[in-house]
């Protein structure tokens, strides 16, 4: 038998975070308020490994408390697999609940075969006000079938033990979001202030089970945890990819958030270019296809100065292909961009396949620690034809699914484009002289890029390249945005 020991829940605890089960941000919700943080269990039938040691676990707690029942039924339809596992665990006949009853035939809300007066456990993976919970008890009562306890993978503290109580259920958790976060903060995967920040957010918003706030409306809670609020050393914890944790920590301590544009011909004019502005920049952006005289030597002194002057190479390839396409292009070719460029740019028009495609161009898994991908939400172009749906598809991209751990940020004009702090909002049209130019870009200055529309890195192009002083114009970039960025995380 299994029993639940301490460091089976820790190591269970820092996986389910590594694997994104949860992340801490600014997510919008069911119930109306956003939260800082979110819990998608669904991602757990992809790592069998995982879904053992939650069943086996969920199998232990039974044991521990002595729950007998005549059956056992999931919660549609996270749970259903785990309520499954647990069923053949424990020899439990399993009852499936219906969430919608089928329009012919039976009409049947539970399939299996039950009496009335049969008992039967619930289980549930993420409980927040309880009323999914309750949702499948109230069928379940429907067919005279008595139910007194659930037992859940995460209680999110707030209400929904006490809302399924009043129905006469006792809730029985493997994790609550306390524990969670402690767990956490103790291997120094985040931050006091995070464990703090969603700390007081829960406690402010205990839900009732028909999803209103107990205390009243509560529309206007501040979320202190809305990325634009955090510092870059904070969000370097909460990235999923270890090279945007690097270059978040690049950014904090080189303090620059200037990505400088080096959109020029010749491969020594770039060199030139990088070694004046190296010291102020954290990213410097090719567009290789425009170097006249490419060569491989000139990739090896790029990245020289790149070392040197401690700053990352984005090549802005802008890959949009389908996947087995899109890897050659990356990994192979004469550029061999796969080799050299730290990041890269990619639509998102042929949706997740994108980020396949580029994790496939690389020569294997030690690779992809090194690599990352910029995701396309939105241009700077004027007319440009991408709508609110567009946005919210590829924030989606590069927030969810087993890619995210490849993707260090977005590329957009606006804050409202993405919520996980765990990523970095890249932002182009930057120029002290805002306007646009004679084939549609659209300048904003510095300070409002950062702290109007929530850009993390500016890219500053001509405003840099046409100066009289490459360097100075660089190291006024370079002030003006981070000076902004200071700003922004005072207030
Ligand atoms: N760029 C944009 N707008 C966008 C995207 C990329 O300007 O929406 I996506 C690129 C193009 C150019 C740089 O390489 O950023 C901006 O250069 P200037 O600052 O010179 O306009």
């Amino acid at each position: 038998m299994v029993t639940k020991s301490e460091d089976q829940m820790k190591a269970l605890a820092l996986k389910l975070f590594e694997i994104n089960a949860f992340k801490f941000g600014d997510f919008k919700m069911k119930v109306g308020v956003n939260s800082p943080v979110y819990f998608d269990l669904r991602v757990i039938v992809s790592y069998p490994d995982v879904m053992q040691t939650v069943s086996d676990l969920l199998v232990a707690q039974i044991k521990e408390l002595k729950l007998s029942s005549k059956h056992v039924c999931g919660v549609p339809y996270t749970a259903l697999p785990l309520a499954t596992i647990v069923s053949l665990q424990q020899q439990t006949p399993m009852l499936v609940r219906r969430k919608e009853a089928k329009a012919y035939g039976t009409k049947k809300l539970i399939e299996g075969i039950f009496q009335a007066g049969d008992t039967c456990l619930i289980v549930e993976d993420v409980v927040t006000s309880g009323s999914s919970i309750l949702e499948t008890v109230r069928d379940l009562q429907s067919e005279g079938i008595v139910v007194t306890d659930a037992v859940v993978v995460v209680d999110r503290e707030q209400g929904g033990a006490a809302n399924v109580a009043k129905h006469g259920v006792r809730m029985h958790s493997l994790f609550t979001l306390s524990y969670l976060l402690n767990t956490l903060h103790e291997e120094g995967r985040i931050e006091r202030s995070t464990v703090d920040a969603v700390a007081k957010y829960i406690a402010a918003t205990q839900i009732n089970t028909d999803g209103s706030f107990i205390g009243g409306d509560k529309a206007s809670i501040p979320n202190d945890f809305s990325r634009t609020k955090l510092t870059y050393e904070i969000r370097a914890n909460l990235a999923k990819s270890p090279l945007t944790k690097r270059l978040f920590t690049l950014m904090a301590t080189k303090k620059t958030n200037l990505c400088l544009a080096a959109d020029l011909s010749k491969a020594d004019d770039v060199l030139d270019l990088a070694n004046k502005c190296g010291p102020y920049i954290c990213m410097l952006k090719t567009h290789v296809d425009i170097i006249e005289d490419f060569s491989e030597a000139f990739i090896t002194n790029l990245k020289t100065v790149a070392k040197k002057h401690n700053f990352l190479i984005l090549e802005d390839r802008k890959f949009a292909d389908i996947g087995n396409t899109v890897s050659q292009q990356y990994g192979k070719g004469m550029y061999k961009i796969a080799s050299w460029a730290n990041l890269v740019t990619a639509h998102t028009l042929p949706g997740r396949s994108i980020v396949q495609g580029l994790k496939a161009g690389l020569s294997n898994d030690n690779a992809r620690k090194e690599r990352g991908v910029f995701l396309l939400a939105e241009m700077s172009a004027k007319g440009n034809l991408i709508d609110e749906k567009y946005k919210e598809s590829s924030n989606k991209i590069a927030t969810e699914g087993g890619d995210a751990d490849f993707v260090s940020g977005v590329v957009c004009q606006s804050s409202t484009c993405f919520g996980f702090p765990g990523l970095i909002q890249l932002t182009p049209g930057v120029k002290i002289d805002e306007g646009v130019d004679n084939l549609g870009q659209q300048y904003q200055t510095p300070e409002h890029v950062v702290k109007e529309r929530g850009a993390d890195i500016g890219i500053v192009g001509r405003g840099i390249l046409q100066a009289a002083n490459v360097e100075k114009a660089a190291a006024t970039y370079r002030d003006r945005l981070w000076a902004a960025y200071l700003e922004r995380v005072s207030k």
